[in-house]
């Protein structure tokens, strides 16, 4: 009995230990089942994340598509644009320069003379042949033999200028001076040319002074003054390493009023100038520009008169390339000539527009009237100082 009542108290003692671990198992898969409902809950909840994100990448994969679309439509636009664009800037380039070489012409000359016409040609082609120096002022006619006109400035036409005068008195082109095809200097030598009469006979009271062109460093501006001075002898080859020297043979140690200068010319060419669109070139380099400057210092302290000689319009205006008359109906010529007298510091009076011989086998009248008339001009200032300067004792000389 008592061993039956031992082996109930320990199997009810057993049992309650299993009831026990029974309780804290039906815990434990509780807790576990808690957790795996809380677990699935997430990972409902991050599947529903990532359906979203799904979304929202293939809304940003179809933005994207769009916006290539758009951006290769742009890039076509603008390829399209740039090509109009250039086109347009052909197209205006071409205008500008058509409209640049041919102006409008005025509908009179912006200058009374000279006249393109045969009787003017004659009267100017006369004043030349029977001028002497203040021959209006009481000065007898072989006073001075001649007045010294020089011709100054960087390749530009100086010798053609003096060809072109001598042409149109012979007329038939005359290459007495020798002209060049060159960007570097092509004259070397001082070179006084006489001018003669159309018929031959007698040398005219003119002396057109040729001398080396200008370049970038190659200062020969001594040599210039020296020529002013009338102290270079003619033909003298100008030695661009040193100026000519008091003891050297070409050297005038006593020059006579017709050795000296009379009128100084400087010759610029127009086709160098631009001053239009973005374009912006002056006539000459800036060195070339600071030794004209020196030369004029020198110049305007012995008073003697300054003009510029414009060449090369026939290359700047079709219309006078085609026409010579229309170089003073040019609108585009006028206001080159303000730019080269703006250039220069010199009145705008002073620029005489030309058109050398430079193609032509034969002389034509208005190109004759071009020479003539800027000769003459030259010939008006040589006068003027004369008459300044040397007109008592030119009147009493012998
Ligand atoms: N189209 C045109 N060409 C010209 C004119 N004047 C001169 N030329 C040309 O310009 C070039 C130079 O002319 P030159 O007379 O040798 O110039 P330059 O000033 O004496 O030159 P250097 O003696 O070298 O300083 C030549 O090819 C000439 O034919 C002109 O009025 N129109
Ligand atoms: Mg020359």
């Amino acid at each position: 009995m008592a061993t039956l009542q031992l082996e109930h108290d320990r199997i009810k003692q057993a049992l309650d230990g299993t009831t026990l671990s029974n309780r804290k198992m039906e815990e434990e898969n509780a807790q576990l089942k808690a957790e795996r409902a809380s677990r699935d809950a997430e990972l409902r909840s991050t599947k529903t994340e990532r359906d979203k994100l799904n979304s929202q990448l293939m809304d940003i994969q179809y933005e994207k598509l769009n916006i290539q679309r758009d951006l290769e439509e742009l890039t076509k636009k603008s390829e399209q644009t740039e090509r109009q664009l250039l086109k347009a800037k052909e197209d205006i380039q071409n205008l500008t320069e058509t409209l640049i070489k041919k102006p409008k012409l005025l509908d009179g000359q912006w200058r009374l003379e000279p006249r393109f016409d045969r009787e003017y040609h004659q009267r100017v082609q006369g004043e030349i042949e029977y001028h002497w120096p203040l021959k209006h002022m009481g000065v007898a006619e072989d006073t001075l033999q001649h007045v010294n006109i020089l011709f100054i400035g960087p390749v530009g036409g100086k010798s053609s200028f003096i060809n072109t005068v001598d042409s149109s008195l012979r007329g038939h082109v005359t290459a007495t001076a020798s002209a060049g095809n060159r960007d570097q200097s092509f004259t070397s030598a001082v070179r006084k040319y006489p001018i003669y009469a159309s018929d031959n006979r007698r040398q005219l009271k003119i002396q057109l002074c040729d001398c080396r062109g200008l370049e970038d460093g190659v200062d020969i501006t001594q040599d210039i003054k020296s020529i002013l001075e009338g102290h270079i002898l003619n033909n003298y080859v100008i030695n661009t390493a040193s100026p000519l020297k008091e003891n050297m043979h070409a050297y005038n140690k006593h020059p006579g009023l017709e050795d000296k200068i009379h009128c100084v010319v400087y010759v610029l060419d127009a086709e160098k100038h631009s001053d239009h669109a973005d374009i912006h070139t002056p006539f000459t380099t800036e060195d070339v520009r600071s030794q004209i400057e020196n030369i004029q210092a020198h110049v305007d302290q012995k008073g003697i008169p300054q003009l510029i000689l414009l060449n090369k319009v026939d290359i700047v205006c079709e219309s006078t390339m085609q026409t010579t008359s229309d170089v003073y109906r040019s609108s585009l010529i006028r206001q080159r000539c303000i730019d080269a007298a703006e250039f220069l510091g010199l009145p705008p009076m002073t620029v005489l527009p030309m058109r050398n011989y430079y193609m032509e086998t034969s002389t034509t009248d208005d190109i004759g009237i071009l020479a003539l008339y800027n000769i003459r001009q030259m010939l008006r200032e040589a006068d003027t100082f004369l008459r300044v300067n040397h007109l008592e004792e030119l009147r009493t000389a012998k």
